[in-house]
């Protein structure tokens, strides 16, 4: 059965309930009861798809991800139930409309920066069998996951990764829980396919792997926001610390559109509270200054994922 998230245009609105929901233990971390209750809604919706996986990029703390079931999931290729995505190639889209920074950065600025994270990517040896292809703004509402939130319009869904932007640091707040607002630059959410009981995740190419559906990007406005108290970290192109390089953070989401976890240990000098990963990469869980290119165990990470594409 294949349902278009056209059918999403019936917004729920539900503000203050995943805020209360989210809260942990200590202020850090959201509990799993962001991704229940955002997966009670699409149920709700009728919809075959599920959230499974929330991934924080945070600066000056850790904070950590959420997920539903432990394993992991993978792109399918030819996966006619995805009608955003192209045969075997990787779609994703860049919302033009939530583009400007309150740091000042243009919506064309912070498009070119992510353009050139995917084609990072994209360049790599593994991918060869693969193309990431831009697919062009369809001057509507590209992304949804905000809108279950409270935040913009449940929009449909017109490519594999949508870009989806800057929003305020409320809709951190609610989604990370307190103290997200200030402490997560941005995050990756991934959904994956489930059968008619709506519950149970499908495996249609047999590769042991949960099928992704789509993944979204959001970005923190508050960064640079003058109003605000991470006006002295504001997104910038090419910028080192204090500023964040929306290219460096572009990069490390796009791994995980590309179906990469985490990795790195994090450490905290005890002097400043700094936060260090060992090794550096960009699949590190924390911001610690410009990284435009691939590390070694990024690329080991990634071909791993990608070198067999599309024989899995
Ligand atoms: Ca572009
Ligand atoms: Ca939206
Ligand atoms: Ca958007
Ligand atoms: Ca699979
Ligand atoms: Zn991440």
């Amino acid at each position: 059965m294949r349902r278009t998230f056209v059918v999403l245009a019936a917004v729920l609105v539900l503000t203050g309930a995943f805020a209360a929901a989210g809260s942990g233990g200590g202020g850090q971390a959201s509990g799993p009861g962001v991704l229940t209750q955002v997966n009670e809604q699409l149920a709700a919706m009728g919809l075959n798809i599920r959230a499974e996986q929330i991934e924080f990029f945070t600066i000056g703390q850790s904070r950590p991800s959420n997920r539903v079931h432990g394993q992991e999931f993978r792109w399918v290729p030819n996966d006619t139930r995805r009608t955003w995505g192209q045969g075997t190639d990787i779609t994703y889209l860049v919302d033009g409309s939530d583009g400007r920074t309150a740091s000042g950065l243009t919506s064309a600025q912070t498009e070119a920066a992510i353009d050139r994270s995917l084609d990072t990517w994209d360049a790599e040896d593994c991918m060869s069998e693969v193309d990431i292809v831009e697919r062009a703004d369809p001057g509507r509402d590209p992304d949804f996951f905000d809108s279950l939130f409270g935040f913009g319009q449940a929009g449909g869904t017109f490519a594999d990764i949508t870009e989806a932007g800057w929003l305020p640091r409320d809709f951190f707040e609610a989604v990370g829980g307190p103290g997200g607002g200030r402490g997560i630059l941005a995050f990756s959410v991934s959904f994956i396919f489930v059968e008619d009981d709506g519950e149970t995740p499908t495996d249609i190419n047999g590769d042991n792997r949960l099928d992704t559906a789509l993944n979204e990007v959001y970005y923190n406005d508050t960064f640079g926001d003058r109003r605000d108290d991470r006006a002295g970290n504001p997104w910038g192109i090419d910028v080192a610390l204090p500023g964040i390089d929306v290219e460096t953070v572009a990069l490390h989401e796009a791994g995980h559109g590309l179906s990469q976890g985490h990795f790195g240990k994090a450490f905290a000098t005890s002097s400043n509270g700094k936060l260090h990963f060992a090794p550096r990469a960009v699949m590190n869980a924390g911001y610690s200054g410009v990284q435009q290119t691939i590390d070694q165990t990024d690329n080991a990470g990634h071909c791993s994922i990608w070198a067999s594409w599309p024989n899995n």
